[in-house]
């Protein structure tokens, strides 16, 4: 009898095993779980353009850089991403810092830019380079004039009291481009004065937003004067003719390499690869400017959106994206950021 019982079990367990190793890669060849780290439209077309070429059914969920490490980190015993593509390079490289992320050399590496291939060395291979783009503001032109002030060009002028209430930032825990304003400010001025600059900051910052290039609609909205971003986000609305004015501050200013990583425990390893592959080539990079994204993209056959800020002309720090990129520091100065600067009575 027990013998018998064992025999079925076996049986039925044969049975089950047959019916997941026939259904599972049939599934999994067909999916892909996105983590996407820039605007919403480029997200959707990249993950659009994937789907037509591969017929990969992609699941894309959008998130500011921050929140996705935070979900990567949160998931990492039990993986439900494949690919995190987009966002700011510092938190992919705490990610891999970590080990949260996969180790891979795509054959289109050769056909990258030199800054995309050191953030994939920096990661010892585990994240690469997509894009670039300088940190700066942008300013509500209409505002400026109607209350006489004078048309800000550095980042000392975003400390006038004048300004009170009248700049916008995202947080840096949520969002890559707060936290690049954070690691700014200590590259360019030292930690004790870059802390100083951002309590000072603190008194004319009106909202800490979720997402890194939200102040740039508010400021071509006219719902705050100046919105801290990416100089890319505030070129998208004035382009579109709103009343807003990109600004590379003249002190000189911070980077960002966005980038891209597989998700480790992946389970649609093979599909996050493709993805991986394609994303690199100039034609997936192409999509970003229709997309309305003027990032430098990292292909050197990709064709550079003439609207996207040039690198060239902008004062740079030499930003360094190994140490600020490191789970340690990055931990540290987010909670220090937290401790002193956030909650300061204004
Ligand atoms: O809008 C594009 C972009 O600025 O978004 C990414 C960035 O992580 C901003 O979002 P969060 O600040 O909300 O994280 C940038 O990589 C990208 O250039």
């Amino acid at each position: 009898m027990a013998f018998l019982k064992t025999a079925r079990r076996t049986a039925l367990a044969l049975a089950g095993v047959g019916l997941s190793a026939l259904a599972a890669p049939a599934w999994a060849q067909q999916s892909l779980v996105m983590y996407c780290g820039v605007q919403e439209e480029w997200c959707r077309a990249m993950s659009t353009a994937f789907e037509r070429e591969t017929g990969i059914k992609v699941a894309m969920t959008r998130k500011s850089a921050g929140e996705v490490y935070a979900q990567v980190k949160a998931e990492s015993a039990n993986p439900r991403g494949d690919i995190w593509w987009g966002g700011t390079g510092d938190p992919h490289l705490q990610a891999a810092d970590e080990g949260l992320t996969l180790e891979y050399e795509s054959p289109n590496n050769k056909d990258l830019n030199d800054w995309a291939i050191r953030q994939w060395g920096a990661a010892k291979g585990r994240t690469i380079g997509i894009y670039s783009g300088a940190l700066g503001f942008g300013f509500n032109t209409d505002l400026v004039k109607k209350k006489g002030l004078a048309e800000p060009k550095c980042w000392a002028d975003l400390l006038d009291p004048k300004l009170k209430d009248e700049v916008q930032v995202a947080d840096p825990n949520s969002s890559g481009t707060a936290y690049t304003l954070l690691a700014t400010m200590i590259q360019l001025m030292g930690e004790q004065k870059g802390f100083d600059y951002l309590k000072a900051l603190h008194k004319n910052i009106n909202q800490y937003t979720k997402s890194g290039a939200a102040p740039a609609k508010a400021a071509s909205l006219g719902e705050t004067t100046v919105g801290i971003v990416f100089i890319h986000d505030a070129v998208v609305f004035a382009v579109d003719g709103a009343p807003i004015k990109p600004v590379a501050p003249c002190e000189g200013t911070g980077y960002e390499i966005g980038s891209m990583s597989i998700i480790k425990g992946a389970r649609n390893l093979e599909n996050a690869k493709k993805f991986y592959d394609w994303a690199l080539t100039p034609a997936a990079q192409a999509l970003a400017a229709p997309a309305k994204s003027y990032q430098v993209p990292s292909n050197k056959n990709a064709p550079v959106p003439p609207q996207a800020p040039k690198m060239s002309e902008i004062k740079l720090i030499d930003y360094d994206f190994v140490k600020y990129g490191s789970s340690e520091e990055r931990r540290r100065l987010l909670s220090k950021w937290d401790n002193e600067v956030k909650n300061l009575p204004k």
